[in-house]
């Protein structure tokens, strides 16, 4: 586990949060296998919760009724369609596996059609029913609920936002959600990105992990596991640890946005000079181990951890484009790009009033086919500046850190060996310095102001000379104050 096999020469995945399975399918074929995405992350596909107030929230998703496969992003058939077009793309499928838990409380009919009771902890269609469940014997709080952090009994065996808890100690209960991965994994899922891993015991999900079987040979290479990633928030101050979870796969690093939104914010004194050795010399996890991105989609409403305050969104594009672009030069972790829908957001005393609202709909809570920049659908992924950031991603991805320069407050540029050359401009003035860019010399097109088309540069060209210098120019006023360039 921990070990992924993307197709030569791309190392990227994309959440494209809430789209549906006939539109991830599309991208899959028309934009992410042309432009070097590795993987997909789409959202639980498994029947879930359906919630009237407030409306067809997105979070519904994240309450599990039954491991059938009708979900808001379409049914099952439509989900092994989207597999199979994307894994004839060369795009891998990753799965969000909400394993952990099962609904709140109340009762309902689900996206599939099934009966639960969240009070009586029963979900028929499982079938999982009472003795499933941590109760009183497992979690000692009164409201069975998680009240302290501190307590790792409490984290791992009490409700999670009143989230009915899984028994995952039992047999049963591990076989269940064995075979609900093992059913995707034979469908040609390449791997999971696993939620709320912290409320879970590490012992227990390898003992899940354990049952899976290989990936599909159809696509894969025989005797592949799938890739595992790990939601834990890890922020410090707290007894479980991300550590305690990467013998299993790797982990999201939620350091990583925090920290590198405050840089480019200037939050506190920082500067983006310091992330001269951003990674481990920060005190993250080994980035081999890590998922690194710069938001995710609970920290972009101000769920999960990080604050509206230091996480950069695209909500604040200039600043978003700029942390995206250091996320894919940079040499740390497997990267993430969110690709989200837009959305009223409202914060109130810190609060976003409308972070539970979900994706672009026909109002009857049927999502709509996603179109890029059209309506709602704000596709991160495919703004010029970020999917060209990929490119970069790959072609440097076996080169290291070269070249480090900055002006000690918030000019920075460095090369990736003698393949790639990036330099930004956070001053409010202009920068203009003559840099070592550790490329061959030529004429090379700046993939930030435009696209190389043919050889054809729509943007600013820079010309390095024989000894590898560059006249580097970027204006304050820039809408996006960087350059980035790499030898093809
Ligand atoms: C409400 C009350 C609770 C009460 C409960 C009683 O607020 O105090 O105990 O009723 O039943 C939604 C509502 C929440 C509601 C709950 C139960 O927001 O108010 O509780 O449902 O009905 C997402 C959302 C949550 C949402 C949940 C389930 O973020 O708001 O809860 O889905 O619909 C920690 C964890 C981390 C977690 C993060 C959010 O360590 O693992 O919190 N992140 C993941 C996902 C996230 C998801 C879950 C976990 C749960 O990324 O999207 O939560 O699957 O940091
Ligand atoms: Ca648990």
């Amino acid at each position: 586990y921990g070990t992924y096999d993307c197709p030569s020469g791309s190392d990227v995945m994309v959440h494209l949060f809430e789209w549906t399975h006939a539109s991830v399918a599309d991208e899959c074929e028309r934009f992410l296998s042309e432009n070097g995405f590795c993987a997909v992350q789409v959202s639980p596909p498994n029947e879930h919760r359906v919630i009237d107030d407030p409306w067809r929230p997105w979070y519904q998703r994240y309450q599990p009724v039954s491991y059938s496969m009708t979900s808001r992003s379409g049914n099952e058939l439509e989900f092994l369609d989207m597999v199979n077009r994307c894994n004839d793309v060369g795009v891998r499928v990753y799965v969000d596996a909400v394993i952990n838990h099962m609904t709140g409380g109340g009762f309902g009919v689900g996206s599939d059609g099934s009966v639960w009771s969240g009070d009586g902890l029963d979900y028929p269609s499982v079938p999982f029913g009472s003795t499933d469940f941590n109760g009183a014997n497992e979690c000692s709080t009164s409201s069975l609920e998680i009240e302290n952090y501190q307590d790792v009994i409490q984290v791992r065996n009490c409700r999670l936002l009143g989230l009915r808890d899984l028994k995952l100690a039992k047999d049963y209960v591990r076989g269940k959600v064995a075979e609900y991965l093992n059913k995707l994994v034979g469908y040609g899922v390449a791997g999971f990105r696993v939620d709320a891993s912290k409320h879970m015991w590490p012992g227990d999900m390898q003992n899940i992990f354990n049952r899976l079987n290989n990936l599909n040979t159809r696509w894969f290479p025989s005797n592949t596991k799938p890739f595992i990633y790990q939601e834990v928030i890890d922020m410090g101050g707290e007894p479980i640890t991300a550590s305690e979870y990467t013998s299993m796969g790797r982990v999201t690093e939620f350091k990583y946005g925090k920290n590198l939104g405050d840089c480019i914010r200037k939050n506190n004194g920082e500067k983006i000079s310091y992330l001269k050795n951003f990674g481990e010399g920060w005190g993250f996890m080994s980035g081999v181990d890590a998922v690194s991105f710069v938001d995710n989609h609970d920290n972009q409403r101000g769920h999960g951890a990080g604050g509206f305050g230091s996480i950069l969104t695209f909500f604040e594009d200039r600043w978003y484009k700029m942390a995206n672009a250091f996320l894919l030069a940079w040499p740390y972790g497997y990267p993430r790009i969110m690709s989200s829908y837009n959305w009223p957001r409202n914060i109130v005393g810190g609060t976003d009033q409308n972070d539970w609202v979900g994706p672009p709909d026909n109002g009857a809570g049927d999502t709509d086919y996603a179109v890029c920049f059209n309506g709602d659908w704000i596709c991160e992924h495919r703004w010029r500046q970020i999917t060209n950031m990929v490119h970069f991603h790959n072609a440097v991805i076996n080169a290291v850190v070269q070249n480090w320069w900055d002006n000690g407050e918030n000019m920075i540029a460095f090369s990736r060996g003698n393949i790639g050359f990036l330099a930004m401009n956070n001053e409010n003035y202009d920068m203009n310095e003559w840099l070592q860019t550790g490329l061959p010399g030529g004429v090379y097109c700046d993939i930030i102001s435009g696209d190389d088309v043919l050889g054809a540069c729509t943007g600013k060209t820079i010309t390095v000379n024989a000894n590898g210098f560059a006249q580097v120019t970027i204006s304050s006023g820039d809408s996006d104050p960087m350059i980035a360039i790499y030898f093809r």
